[in-house]
């Protein structure tokens, strides 16, 4: 167990104060974004001038901002600053096409590690801790997002980057390292190494963990802190927005607290582009409320949450966000039923015998769509009979049907023979596309 424990006294506002914040930074935004070409002529497109955005329900009258849109504006079409108020760069990963850069002015840098600071606080960072960040450092926001959020806490920072796993263990051993930040899949594979390398837990001195930068399932979760004995707490960002410290789990993980006070957020329907009721799935949009740099009016960002606005039992009164189900654009529609990498990642959690390592081959040879799976085995099972070999691919088949409710072939695979990853991990190869 954390203690529950609250950064920032913006975290419990009331939400009436919340809210009258909120509706005063938006108009501020919307005066902001005028400088930007881009919001000028969407703007003048809607017949909107900024003196019509009084109240938070305004907001529904603004116009949606999608990746495409910075795409057509790279590089630096978004900025509303001089260049020479720019103090750093960033840039999304690229996982699904090119990328687009960001910035940030001082006063954006410290918003950014005042956000991070809350939910590192809220998973137990301390001042004395020391932390092990083993995400990339670069354009990627993960590496330095995490890298001054620690800092400013006051506690100490391994800058480890990615990779290099056996180098991750010395440090966590050497230098008793109390916290790790990385990708989820990168922990699996962290995780592996210690089981393989029978590093005694009590060789390392590691209490929690923050992962973040793609979807994960609780069972991933469940089973991560199994194998290592830790406490590990759900992050989520993107570069677009700010990066990580958009939203982060509280001691009761229940959800990951929204920073309202810096963000407006929307869960709509990706079709109808209406909003969604609260607990329901949806597409997250945000709209920024304290940044100088690059504001951003909602921005679609494609993935897919529910949100939950009941108070939580921590004191904060932000709203929270489920775990992300996957982004719309990894989303597979097979036979006409929609599948997220997620989904599979939680059946083969769910059964023996199997290791969480699996890539999914989606083909259309015959206008007919064919999905396989391939899943490795562990060391034990591939070390067993055909007939238990044969029986372990029924048992993944059937925990796929359950959740997805699709049948689905099962290649079982021999151990360490797909991809490990130490950033964010690609599950999924369609050739329908080609
Ligand atoms: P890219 O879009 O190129 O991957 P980013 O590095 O900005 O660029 O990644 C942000 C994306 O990573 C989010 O839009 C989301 O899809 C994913 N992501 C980040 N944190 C989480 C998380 N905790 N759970 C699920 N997905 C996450
Ligand atoms: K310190
Ligand atoms: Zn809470």
């Amino acid at each position: 167990v954390v203690e529950n424990r609250i950064w920032d006294k913006a975290e419990s506002l009331p939400r009436s104060d919340l809210q009258s914040l909120q509706s005063s930074r938006l108009r501020k935004t919307v005066e902001q974004v005028q400088r930007i070409p881009f919001y000028k002529q969407k703007f003048a497109e809607a017949g909107i001038t900024p003196d019509k955005i009084r109240t938070l329900d305004d907001l529904q009258r603004l116009p949606f901002t999608t990746k495409a849109d910075l795409r057509e504006e790279y590089p630096l079409g978004m900025l509303a600053v001089d260049r020479k108020e720019v103090a750093r760069y960033h840039g999304s990963s690229g996982t699904t096409g090119r990328p687009t850069m960001v910035a940030y002015t001082k006063n954006d840098l410290k918003t950014w590690s005042n956000l991070c600071a809350r939910f590192l606080t809220a998973g137990g960072l301390l001042p004395e801790h020391s932390v092990q960040i083993a995400f990339g450092y670069g354009l990627f926001t993960g590496g330095f997002g995490l890298h001054y959020g620690v800092e400013h806490v006051g506690a100490s920072v391994i800058p480890a980057a990615a990779g290099n796993t056996s180098k991750q263990l010395m440090l966590m051993k050497d230098m008793q390292v109390d916290a790790l930040v990385c990708t989820p899949s990168y922990a699996l594979t962290i995780s592996e190494f210690i089981l393989k390398n029978q590093i005694p837990r009590e060789a390392l001195n590691l209490k929690y963990a923050h992962f973040g930068g793609e979807p994960w399932t609780e069972d991933m979760r469940a089973r991560i802190e199994d194998e290592m004995g830790i406490l590990c707490f759900n992050n989520y960002g993107l570069s677009e927005v700010i990066g990580p410290g958009v939203s982060g789990e509280c001691a009761v993980r229940d959800g990951m607290h929204i920073s309202e006070d810096a963000f407006i957020v929307e869960c709509i329907d990706p079709d109808t582009l209406e909003p969604v009721a609260p607990g329901e799935e949806g597409e997250l949009v945000f709209t920024s409320l304290c940044k100088e740099a690059m504001p951003i009016i909602r921005y679609r960002t494609r993935d897919i949450a529910s949100l939950n606005p009941e108070p939580c039992a921590c004191g904060r009164t932000s709203i929270r966000m489920s775990r992300i189900k996957g982004r719309s654009d990894d989303m597979l529609i097979i036979k006409g039923v929609n599948i997220y990498p997620s989904q599979i990642e939680q059946a083969l959690l769910r059964v023996e015998g199997t290791a969480p390592h699996y890539q999914i081959e989606v083909d259309r040879p015959d206008r007919k769509d064919i999905v396989s799976v391939k899943v490795e085995m562990t060391e034990e099972s591939f070390s067993s009979s055909m007939k238990n070999m044969q029986e372990l691919k029924e048992r993944i088949e059937h925990a796929i049907q359950a959740i997805t409710g699709l049948r689905m072939n099962i290649e079982l695979v021999s151990p360490n023979s797909l991809e490990r990853f130490t950033g964010k991990a690609r599950h999924v190869i369609d050739r329908r596309k080609k």
